[in-house]
């Protein structure tokens, strides 16, 4: 690397605009590459334990809401709920895919619930979901 930019202080010196432009390259060559690097890290330890890789990588966040929607044949549910500082998320009315480990048969349009969401990335599943209290 040091040699690198060594060589590119010697382009500078002749031709700068051709410098500049291969220090901006290098630079992002090597973002991307620590980018990389980081998710193989991920991918790795995903080998190891997919379950845990999943919860380590996912943003949780907890939510309150009422259901305007219960969407048994796909397993999701519509939730008017609140804002969701955890993911910055306002207010709003929307459809989450939800686990398969909850049961939609006990849910009802307009219960108020308190929520579970884990995910990346904008896309977030509900994991629980309990009545509010
Ligand atoms: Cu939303």
């Amino acid at each position: 690397m040091y040699v690198a930019k060594n060589s590119y202080r010697i382009l500078r010196a002749s031709v700068f605009a051709f410098a500049l432009i291969g220090t901006a390259l290098t630079l992002q060559m090597s973002e991307a590459w620590a980018q990389g690097g980081m998710s193989d890290m991920k991918k790795m330890s995903g080998m190891n334990d997919m379950k845990m890789n999943d919860t380590k990588k996912a943003t949780t966040a907890n939510a309150t809401g009422t259901i305007t929607a219960v969407n048994t044949a796909n397993h999701k549910v519509t939730f008017d709920h609140g804002p969701i500082s955890a993911i910055n998320w306002p207010a709003m009315t929307m459809e989450f895919a939800v686990a398969p480990s909850v049961d939609l048969a006990k849910l009802k349009t307009g219960d108020k619930v308190n929520f579970t969401l884990s995910g990346s990335g904008g896309t977030y599943t509900v994991q629980s979901i309990s009545p509010a209290s």
